[in-house]
């Protein structure tokens, strides 16, 4: 049993995705990250960082004691370990899927969670940020677009950890308004991967949808919801205060 802290965002979609694919038991623990859920010292004990998600797998493979892991994209290796599915043992194609899973939880992550926060959250006054921001999220697209021109699935001919990672971010991108009509390999690709009967149960479970107040366009947050997740109380988490 592989116990999965879970928040209903892209980051916590992908493992829920790759738990569904390989069919291994597990039970979400849910959060809600306006809530400051996170913060708390419990879970600073299984992610220090205080971010969505984590696992704890109850069961792991040595029979030893219980494994904590957090960063979705280690998450994803070591649950693609355990199962022996989803990344090549070994030479070029492993390091194709560690190479785009590396892109990106460093890059397009990052990157469109920046942009984002600006689109979506920030106070109004950013065009700056929001310019720099959209741009380097356009032209990372571009990136996966050009790959995926030449590619069946975003690391070769095999699906892989590195699409479940990418996925979930494509699908929300739509919130900011970038849809696929101007990138038709990504529109084929977003829809062979939509298509499995595993990413399919992962985005209906009713303990896995995503909630309306995690999808609007512009969001305004309380102050007690701002604090949670982008002001004090957020720090003060990690400070332990
Ligand atoms: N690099 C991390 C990012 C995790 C992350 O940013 N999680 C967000 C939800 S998508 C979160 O927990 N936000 C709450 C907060 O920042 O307090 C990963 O890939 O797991």
């Amino acid at each position: 049993m592989i116990d999965l802290h879970y928040s209903a965002t892209p980051n916590g979609q992908k493992i829920a995705i790759m738990l569904e694919e390989i069919g291994e038991p597990y039970r979400v623990i849910p959060y809600d990250i306006f809530d400051g859920d996170q913060l708390t010292a419990a879970f600073g004990r299984i992610n220090p960082n205080h971010k969505l998600p984590a696992i704890v797998d109850q069961d792991p493979v040595d029979g030893g004691d219980p494994v904590t892991v957090f960063e979705s994209g280690a998450i994803l290796q070591y649950l693609a370990e355990k199962s022996g599915r989803f990344l090549p043992a070994s030479g070029a194609p492993r390091a194709a899927v560690l190479s785009w899973l590396t892109w990106q939880v460093a890059g397009l992550g990052p990157m469109g969670g920046q942009a984002s926060h600006f689109l979506r959250y920030a106070p109004a006054g950013q065009d700056y940020a929001i310019d720099r921001y959209t741009k380097e999220l356009t032209r990372l697209l571009t990136v996966l677009e050009k790959r995926l021109e030449k590619s069946a699935y975003v690391a070769g001919d095999d699906y892989s950890i590195a699409d479940m990672a990418i996925w979930p971010g494509r699908a929300s991108a739509f919130v900011m308004g970038l849809g696929l009509d101007e990138w038709p390999a990504m529109r084929r690709w977003f829809e062979l991967v939509r298509e499995r009967p595993a990413v399919a149960r992962a985005m209906v479970r009713d303990d896995l949808k995503t909630p309306a107040k995690y999808v609007g366009r512009r969001q305004k947050l309380d102050d007690k919801e701002w604090s949670n997740m982008f002001g004090d109380a957020n720090r003060a988490a990690v400070r332990g205060d």
